[in-house]
């Protein structure tokens, strides 16, 4: 395809869970797509991310498109929380059943998409040298999908081989008789760690801030389950559809503050035990708001942290302290803390004692050089912004996203960009997205895109672009709920602080996916309100 051109209605980049949904969509609109994927298959995060262990932490028959009933009849999940190998499998049999692969294009990434004004039409490149010309473009890139490297010197020296839980080998690794260190205890080493020091001679965890982690209480699923959740596959999809993180709880009533310490703890416990992670955070009305109430919480879990891990120095540098449990993501886990039980299973507290360098032989701490055969990198993302980044994209006057962006992301209701006609992003920065189940989010999302298209069409118009006051106060709004909440008081990703340099900005919208998506019903039922619909050669805007 090197240095063709071609012009279709939509570009879509990216094919995962958003992507393919967005191409179903749009085709049946009638709308011509084409999809770029930098992978060579489909899946996005679960093509990429095959580390051990690797999973979803919303359960399976809630973690799914709720588009199609038939999908959901036919397809059977087998554990309350799938695999990276089965939801992978669920994705590539979703391209398969609606035949979605055919306008796909793999192993090509966007590197560029520049707005014309006169002709209303954006032009996508290729790394391959392919021009498309479309009038719409959707960046279904994903919220965590550009990886980043602990930023340390000299990680090339080191002699033994490196791997990421991000872009995991296919064929799989064998740590078996080998050293092993492993950087990162976020969900991705949380969740590969005790399976890797299942095979390893020996393992040593890095670890720069402990994360709160609960038993997933993963399990197969029993025939009854799967038949019931198929039977109710409908009420279900609703109530996540009005929830406040995209699966459904019932809502508290008091606060952590007002019952006894005992009463607590029994509800705590009883949270603990359902292998969730919402039930712990949702149990009271104030968790998630007032620090002394999910201190609360949060003492709950150092509780048990302390009660499975033997050794207390070891208990205590796994405690978190430095934030309030749920404002950096919490993790479920299957043997996380026991691991550390093992003899041959090492803690390393980065804050006692920072990485040096890298050598030759392992790593160098300010107290010790560690030597290791094998390092593992479960070291995050340039999360929400980083894959948007990584493309230039010139909106109206040439003006790039980067530098519109160049103080924090601005978006109007993390889908559209004031200057950047007919550019949609699907779960993007200041969406409630990665605060919620992201099947749900994304089927919101693209529905409202497709929707909007639909109108754009019916409607005669060319194009469509928030205005600057709506996004303004889109944002305003955005800032305000996170402010009721202590979401942005904690250094994480979703504000920003896990990328050196990167402006602090709290890029979730925590109003709850239940009232986002009234908000954007309501936008779209009152004429897209806050958007400019531009007609052909700018006869009449609204
Ligand atoms: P996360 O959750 O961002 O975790 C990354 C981990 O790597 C975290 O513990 C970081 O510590 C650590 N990290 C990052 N950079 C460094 C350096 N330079 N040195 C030492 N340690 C470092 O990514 P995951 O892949 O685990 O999970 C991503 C999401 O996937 C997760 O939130 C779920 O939504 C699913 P830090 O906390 O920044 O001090």
């Amino acid at each position: 395809m090197t240095g063709s051109e071609s012009t279709v209605d939509a570009v879509i980049v990216g094919a995962g869970f958003a992507g393919l949904y967005q191409l179903h969509r749009f085709r049946e609109l009638g709308l011509t797509c084409r999809v770029f994927e930098k992978a060579s298959g489909v899946g996005g995060t679960w093509y990429w991310n095959r580390y051990p262990g690797a999973r979803c932490d919303v359960e399976s028959m809630s973690y799914s498109y709720s588009f199609s009933p038939e999908l959901e009849q036919e397809w059977t999940w087998t554990e309350k929380y799938a695999t990276q190998p089965e939801i992978l499998r669920y994705l590539e049999h979703v391209a398969d059943r609606f035949d979605l692969r055919k306008d796909i294009t793999f192993d090509t990434s966007v590197i560029s998409a520049i707005w014309d004004d006169e002709t209303t039409r954006w032009t996508v490149t290729t790394d391959r040298g392919e021009t498309v010309t479309s009038r719409y473009v959707v960046m279904a890139t994903g919220c965590l999908s550009v990886p980043k490297d602990p930023e340390v010197p000299a990680i090339d020296r080191f002699q033994g081989t490196i791997y990421r839980t991000a872009d995991w080998p296919h064929e799989g690794v064998d740590f078996t008789g080998r050293r092993v260190g492993v950087i990162g205890t976020g969900s991705s080493g949380i969740q590969s760690i005790p399976i890797i020091a299942g095979q390893a001679a020996d393992t040593t965890v890095f670890q720069r801030t402990p994360n709160f982690s609960m038993p997933a209480g993963n399990r197969p699923l029993t025939e009854q389950e799967i038949a019931g959740m198929k039977a109710d596959y409908r009420r279900w999809r609703d109530l996540q559809r009005t929830s406040g993180f995209g699966v459904p709880v019932e809502p508290a009533t008091r606060s952590a503050l007002e019952v006894t310490e005992e009463e607590r703890n029994a509800t705590y416990r009883n949270a603990w035990d359902t292998g969730t992670l919402v039930a712990i955070l949702t149990a009271y009305t104030d968790s998630i708001t007032d620090k002394a109430a999910n201190d609360t919480a949060a003492e709950f879990v150092r509780a048990r942290i302390r009660e499975i891990v033997e050794d207390p120095e070891t208990a205590e540098a796994l405690c978190p302290s430095t934030y309030p449990i749920g404002t950096k993501r919490p993790c479920l886990d299957t043997g996380y803390y026991s691991t550390f039980n093992k003899e041959n299973v090492h803690l390393v507290d980065l804050r006692a004692t920072p990485i040096i360098e890298f050598t030759e032989a392992g790593i160098r701490t300010t107290d010790k050089v560690y030597e290791l055969d094998s390092i593992v990198f479960a070291t995050g993302f340039d999360a929400m912004t980083g894959a948007l980044a990584a493309i230039d994209i010139r909106g109206r006057g040439g003006v790039t996203l980067t530098d519109r962006w160049s103080e924090g992301p601005r978006s109007y209701l993390g889908i559209a960009v004031a200057g950047f006609p007919n550019l949609f992003t699907i779960t993007g920065p200041s969406s409630p997205s990665v605060l919620s189940n992201m099947a749900v989010s994304i089927e919101q999302h693209v529905d409202f895109v497709t929707d909007a298209v639909a109108h754009l069409r019916d409607g005669g118009y060319a194009a469509i672009n928030p205005t600057v006051e709506a996004e303004d106060e889109w944002l305003a709004h955005v800032e305000e709920v996170g402010n009721f909440t202590l979401y942005p008081v904690a250094d994480s990703w979703y504000v920003g602080a896990n990328v050196p340099g990167k402006p602090r900005v709290f890029m979730a919208y925590i109003g709850g996916v239940g009232s986002y998506r009234e908000r954007c019903d309501r936008i779209a039922a009152n004429g897209y309100e806050g958007f400019q619909l531009i007609r052909p050669e700018r006869e009449a805007t609204k």
